[in-house]
């Protein structure tokens, strides 16, 4: 069973799971929803939807994607969006937040295809995320087939996504980690994601995402994500302020346990005893929450089969 997070929160007062909001589009994210708005112009081609497409035909995660019409192939001379609204709140203390999802193109190679851009302000301005100046993402994308790709230039010029993977598309992992630099940021940054067809392109099955998860985080993550052997990771250590604690897992249901041990590996308390669906996951710990009277302490996780001890160094 879940722990509710208000549960959580009261039963361990200050060891704060990183905040997530996900939107997989079958009403059953598990965390709060992340906020996606269609457009509304008359030609906009992006449905939520199960997908029937001469290439589309599954979702990434069943049975619902938004995607350029969920029946129909894409027409030439289209603009068509939908924006991701990312509260900055949930941010804290954490030292980086990051969007992932996973997608598929299937267009005509750079007459048609997908491009990104974020605005700082509220949406009166735009810039593309590959050319993001006042706080630039770390982008990973990683296709499941040819492995790490890079962005490519559409025929308006902005750098996005076009063409099809070797098997008609590919579900691209695709990650936009961003850095807390201090700079002020308004409540709420958007992502604008834009449909392109230039009026020469041939119609395609167009673009397909599924699996928006918005976190915070304490490094970036997806080369870590993809490397099993790295399940559980904590960082700064020696630890002055704050312990960050992350760790994935894989099965729709997985036991989660993490000790907090001291020198003699005596249980000091239970940070986590949960039952946690597939993904990653985090925790910080309060400098303060450590012990006082020790340099050394351990954290000491079961994650389904798999242990580990981890040595915590406490700054003195
Ligand atoms: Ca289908
Ligand atoms: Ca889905």
């Amino acid at each position: 069973m879940r722990i509710p997070l208000y549960l959580l929160g009261s039963l361990l007062p200050a060891a704060v799971p990183a905040q997530i909001l996900m939107n997989n589009f079958d009403g059953n994210n598990g965390w709060e929803e992340l906020p996606i708005v269609i457009d509304t112009a008359a030609n906009n081609l992006w449905q939520v939807g199960d997908p029937d497409k001469t290439v589309f035909s599954d979702a990434y995660s069943p049975v619902n994607v938004i995607v350029t019409d969920t029946a129909a192939p894409c027409p030439p001379g289209n603009q068509s969006r939908f924006t991701v609204l990312l509260p900055s709140d949930p941010w804290g203390w954490w030292p980086e937040f990051f969007l992932h999802f996973r997608q598929q193109v299937h267009t005509d190679e750079q007459h048609s295809g997908g491009y990104i851009e974020i605005s700082y302000d509220t949406g009166q301005t735009w810039m593309n995320v590959f050319d993001d100046w006042m706080n630039p993402p770390n982008i990973e994308l990683i296709d499941e087939v040819l492995g790490v790709i890079a962005p490519d230039t559409l025929s308006n010029g902005q750098l996005g996504f076009t063409g099809e993977g070797p098997a008609g598309a590919n579900w691209i992992w695709s990650s936009f980690c961003w850095v807390q630099t201090g700079i002020p940021l308004p409540d709420t940054l958007r992502l604008r994601f834009t449909f392109y067809t230039d009026s020469a392109a041939t119609p395609g099955d167009g673009w397909m995402l599924d699996d928006f998860e918005y976190m915070v985080y304490m490094a970036h993550p997806i080369s870590e994500f993809m490397r099993k052997d790295h399940y559980f990771e904590t960082a700064p250590n020696p630890v002055t302020d704050r312990l960050f604690v992350s760790y994935d897992t894989d099965a729709p249901t997985t036991p989660v346990r993490i000790e907090l041990r001291d020198a003699q590996a005596r249980l000091m308390r239970v940070l986590l005893d949960d039952e946690l669906h597939a993904g990653r996951h985090s925790l910080m710990i309060d400098r303060d929450e450590l012990p006082a009277q020790t340099q050394v302490c351990y954290l000491h996780a079961t994650i389904g089969d798999r242990s580990c001890t981890e040595r915590i160094l406490i700054a003195p």
